[in-house]
Formats: C-alpha cells, structure tokens, sequence
C-alpha cells in the first residue's frame, strides 16, 4: 500500500488516419410510421409543433437527423393505426392525404440535406387482387413519388414491404419502371428484411443491379434484450459491395434505449459495416394506451396542451448527427474497440469531403472504469484544435446532455482526453453545434366537453385528434342530403395487412376521460354494423386487442353493447332490436359510461344498460364492422358527473 495505489486505467490510441480505407457514411434516421406515430404532431399548436421539428431536424440544434424514412400508408394498421393511402380505390389518387409529404417538406424545409426514404407496411385491397408483389403495387409506388414529386419532394431511396421478405422479379420490374417514370436517381433498398436477400443479390447478378442498397432489421438487437453488445455481421453481405444499412433498428425507449441507439451505430460499423443507422420510430406523437407510448427520438401525446418532450435518444444520435454529414467517410484506422474488447467501449471516426476535418465518437457506455484515450491525427487531417462534446448516456440529466467539455490543442496532432463510463464522447474539429433550448408546456388532459363537427378541418384529411387505427377516417363532404363535412371510412374493401385484421376503427380524446356521453350522427351506405367506443384504454397488438366499450348498430335495427378486451375478444355485454336504420339516412348513437353503468342510446330513445367495471377510463371512438365506406358525423362528447 501507499505509493502508486490506483489502478492503471485501460488506455487506447486511436490512429485517425486521413488516408486510411473505409466506407462512406449514409447517415442516421429515423422512421416516421410503421406506424401511426407520427400522427398527433400536425394538430399541436403552431410554436410547439415547430420547436418538436426543430428538435428532430433542425440542424446544429436537436437530433438533426440525417435521413427520414416515412411510411407509404396502406388504410392498415402497421403497429399504433392506420397511415392512410393517397389510393383507397383504382384510379383516384389524392396527394393530399395524411402527413407524410407534410412531414418530409418540413424536415427539408429545416434541412435541404436531409435523405428522404420511402417504404410500404400495408397496400390498399384493390393492388393485385390482394397481391402485394403485383404491378399494380409498381404503379401505385410511382404515384406516390407523383405526389411527393408535386410537393417538391425528390425520394433518396424506396423500398418494398417492410419486414415481408422479398419477391426477385417484382424487384427488377421496380428498378425498370423507376427508370422509365424519370426516377433513375431514386435507389432500391432491399429488402427491409433479414440479411437473407444478400445471398440472392451475391448469387443473381440482375437482382444486384436491381438492388442498390442492402437493408436489413434489427441487425444490431442480439440476444439481449435489444440492448445491441454485438452487431453480427453478414460475410455475404460484405462481399457485395453494396451499401448495408441497420434501416430499421431501435423499439427502445426514448430514454433508457439511448445506449443501445449509440451502441448500435458505432458497432454496426466495427462488427458489420452498416453505414446508415435508422431509428424506430422517429417520435411517438400518439395517446399512450397504445403500444411503444414512449419510444422514439421524443414523445408529443398532447397536441390539446402542447406538451412534449425531448429523449436521450435525441441527444446520443446528436453525438454522431451534429459532427458528420452523409458521404464523409469511415476511417477504418480510427474505429475499433477501446483497450481492444468491445465491452471498454467502440469507437468510430469519420473525416469530411473536404478531407480536413474529422470527428471521432467514442461510446463508453458498457464500460465499468475511467480511461485513457490518446488520438493521434495523420493523413492531411487537420491538427488544428479539437473541440469535446459529451453525454452522460447511462444516466440522462439535461446538465449533461451534449455538452461542449472542453478544447484540446493537439501537439505534433497528438492529443489525450480522459473518458468516463456511461458516456458518448465526440471528438471533433467541426465547428457550429447547439443543443436547443426551447421548452414544452405542462401537459394538461383535453378538457370535456369535446364535440368536432369536422367544418375546420381540410377535406382529405384525418380529422383533428382522431387515431385512425384500421382503414381510412377521412373528412369527406356529406353524403344523403347533409350539408358540410363529414367523416368517412373509404377503404371499401380488407386491405393487404401488414399485421392481423380488426374493425376499422378510430379513436380520439384524452384516456383520462372517465364519466362521458360519446354520441356521434352516423350514416349506413352499405349494409352492415357502424359502432362508436368509449373508455378505450390499453391496446395490446394487434389493434384489435383493444380495451373498450362499444356500441354496435346494424342497419337492421340490431344493436349491441360489448366488451372489447385486450386479448382480442368481444363480448356481448346486452342486446336486442329496433326498427331498422336502413342505410342512406342519418341517425343518432349514443354510449354512456357512468361509473360501473354503461348504457346506449339510438335517436334519442334509451336502447339498454348494463353493469361492468372493467374499465373505468378511456377514449371514444368510431368504428365499422368490416370495410363499408359510412360516414359519421357531429361527433359529441359530454361529461357525466
Ligand atoms: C418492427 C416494425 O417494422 C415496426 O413497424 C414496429 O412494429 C416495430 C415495433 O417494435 O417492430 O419490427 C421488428 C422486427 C424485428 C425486431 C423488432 C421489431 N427484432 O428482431 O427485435
């Protein structure tokens, strides 16, 4: 004892190169939709919608994301609702649908830089007689990129059905048709899978030339636990050449997944060669009853208070964002594992176009103990002043979220810096970073009464608040003598799913709601049962697992009042029949939650009542039994006491 007590810390010298080989760095996104996650953000009020963008896109502020993958919607759930087709039937396309292309301008409005992604989960019913890999599924891929076109929007990159493997010849016929419609620029990933589609692209050399970019899912996830302490990589894929990219990665908390997201990133270049890292999802702006309330770059569940906030997430991709640009290049030189085993930490260095400056980011957050770090710079790389820039990863605090540590003069471009665990450094010469400062409201649930008539909102879009969780709630005007909007359901028939079957259904409002009235106008076009939901609570996958109360109306006059668990069953709670509503007229459904009485009305007459405490709070909704194209108006919700 006495003298030199302390252990010698684990110390590394990182050799950043200029010269040195590597692949070209893609970027890191995230995806809006796959799906419905997005969906809240374009009803919060004007200043804290754009501060959340800002946070997203904003370059040298938030999380300056790199690349925006969004959903092509199919009138299908794909995980939190339904993204809605610009084609619910053949022919009729409207660009105007949903908030993808609004959410794209608005990303490039803050950064003309930023790569835009494209990817299907679900199709509307009428492609290919139910067929996904069909031509049609071509043609309706090339006017979605009309639209995008029509809005300014030029598509870096279109891929086929996520997760659904992949069919080889659909593939070619993409890659042909693109070409001929004037989009040769726009690059196939394939096959938003598994690594398997590499071993066809090795072996098939018109598939290869099909396929520009190799996408694969959840590369980084390992066995444990998505908490990525290795990204296996794929010998196959490597030898093609082809860009590989993690372009689906993530489902991890806004906060306690951050370690994972930067883990993900760096080992995905050492242990895989994965050059682009995309996020799943890019933000959860959807009620919390619904699955994964918390993941993503940040949450907005509130447009009703403005309240939002802003994960770690943010601030670890941040770390890589704010210090590199797509096309800079990974120097395999200065990428590797701290003190040699990954378990110290990886780092990865990259250097500018301009082959000067450099960033090296060094995540220590598997580590146990300070270290030691030494960079030496080489290769025409500029030896000028280096700048810190850190996150206390493991442990979130706004105090030491991406903060600027400390300027370093390297000597001969030489130079030291002591790394703790549980942190993400970068090392840098670039300059102009910021970390945003603009703050959320305190939240606040959506104050009852609540009542939408839908005469604000824009035909063709989803109205206000309103979750569609399966098919298409659009506003539409009203049909059989109504003046004014009205809601419809216009996917008319199943569409291709990408998960299970349910209603096509809806939700909206606050799932603290708790004594109400939900009564809604409904209009049968076809034969069949419309339903409106109260205390809609938790939603289990598939979104037919959904907890609620509901109130079923046929066009017969039989009625219902059930029990929609989150195991997926429904169970009739009371029943029976009034005259017949027909279909082509207007009439009036009404449920109200009382305490452990749930009671229906039907034009104004009391129907029947039930007991069951089940659940005590929720959302309402409005629903369809199957796909028939009703419309649905006045919707009403008043308190009870
Ligand atoms: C993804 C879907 O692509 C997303 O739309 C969303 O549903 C997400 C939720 O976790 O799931 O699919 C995954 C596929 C594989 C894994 C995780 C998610 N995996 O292997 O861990």
């Amino acid at each position: 004892f006495g003298g030199a007590t302390a252990q010698a810390a684990a110390a590394t010298t990182i050799a950043v190169n200029g010269s040195s080989a590597g692949r070209t760095f893609d970027g890191i996104g995230a995806i809006s939709g796959g799906g419905g996650n997005s969906r809240l953000l374009i009803d919060y009020p004007a200043a804290q919608q754009s501060q959340i963008l800002d946070y997203l896109f904003k370059p040298d502020y938030g999380a300056n994301l790199q690349i925006l993958k969004v959903e092509i919607g199919g009138d299908a759930n794909s995980t939190d609702g339904a993204e809605p087709s610009i084609e619910h039937t053949a022919g009729n396309v409207q660009c105007n649908t949903g908030y993808e292309f609004w959410l794209m301008e608005q990303a490039k409005a803050r950064n003309p830089d930023i790569k835009l992604y494209g990817l299907a989960w679900a199709a509307p019913g009428w492609i290919g007689g139910g067929n996904f890999w069909s031509t049609d599924m071509i043609d309706y891929l090339i006017s979605w990129l009309g639209c995008a076109k029509a809005d300014g929007l030029s598509i870096d990159y279109l891929g086929g059905w996520n997760e659904r493997g992949y069919d080889i010849s659909w593939y070619e016929q993409l890659r042909t048709a693109l070409n001929n419609a004037g989009y040769g620029s726009t690059e196939i990933v394939g096959a938003d899978s598994d690594w398997s589609v590499a071993a066809d692209i090795a072996d098939n050399s018109a598939f290869a030339s099909a396929v520009q970019i190799i996408g694969t899912h959840y590369p980084c996830q390992g066995g444990d636990g998505g908490n990525a302490d290795t990204c296996p990589g794929n010998a196959t894929a490597e030898g093609t050449g082809k860009p590989l990219w993690a372009s689906e990665n993530g489902s991890q908390d806004m906060n306690s997944g951050a370690p994972a997201l930067i883990r993900s990133i760096t080992r995905g270049y050492t242990d895989a060669e994965m050059t682009a890292y995309i996020n799943w999802p890019l933000i959860a702006a959807i009620t919390p009853n619904l699955p994964y309330p918390t993941d993503g770059m940040m949450t907005a569940s509130q447009p009703w208070s403005g309240n939002y906030s802003v994960g770690e997430s943010t601030w670890a991709t941040a770390q890589v964002t704010q210090f590199t640009q797509p096309g800079w290049q990974f120097l395999n030189s200065g990428s590797g594992y701290l003190g040699g085993s990954e378990q110290n930490g990886t780092y990865v260095s990259l250097k500018s176009t301009n082959n000067s400056d450099y960033s090296t980011i060094i995540e220590t957050t598997t580590a146990t103990a300070a270290q030691n770090v030494t960079l030496n710079v080489s290769g025409g790389l500029s030896t000028g002043t280096v700048h810190v820039w850190s996150t206390d990863v493991d442990s979130p605090s706004s105090a030491t979220d991406f903060v600027h540590s400390q300027d370093i003069t390297p000597s001969n471009g030489s130079y030291s810096f002591t790394a703790q665990p549980g942190y993400i450094y970068t090392v840098t010469t670039a300059t102009g970073q910021g970390k945003g400062a603009a703050a959320s409201p305190a939240s606040a649930a959506l104050p009852l009464p609540y009542a939408d008539g839908y005469e604000a909102d824009a035909t063709g879009s989803e109205p206000k608040y309103l979750e569609t969780m399966q098919g298409a709630y659009q506003v539409e005007p009203c049909a059989n003598g109504r003046s004014g909007q009205c809601v419809e359901q216009m996917a008319p028939i199943k569409p291709i799913e990408w998960q299970n079957d349910s209603d096509a259904f809806a939700l909206v409002g606050d799932t603290s709601w708790s004594n109400y009235t939900v009564s809604t106008d409904v209009d049968l076009e076809q034969a069949g049962t419309a339903e409106i939901y109260g205390r809609a609570n938790t939603q289990d996958r598939p979104q037919s697992d959904q907890a609620a109360y509901l109130l079923r109306a046929s066009n017969t006059g039989a009625w219902s009042i059930d029990r929609s668990d989150t195991g997926g069953t429904i169970t009739t709670l009371t029943s029976g029949t009034v005259n017949a509503l027909g279909t082509g007229t207007w009439h009036t459904l009404a449920l109200t939650m009382q305490g452990s009485k749930i009671s229906a009305s039907i034009d104004g007459t009391a129907v029947g009542s039930v007991t069951d405490s089940t659940y005590t709070s929720g959302q309402a909704g409005i629903g369809v039994v199957g796909y028939q194209t009703d419309q649905f108006d006045n919707l009403d919700i008043t308190p009870g006491t």
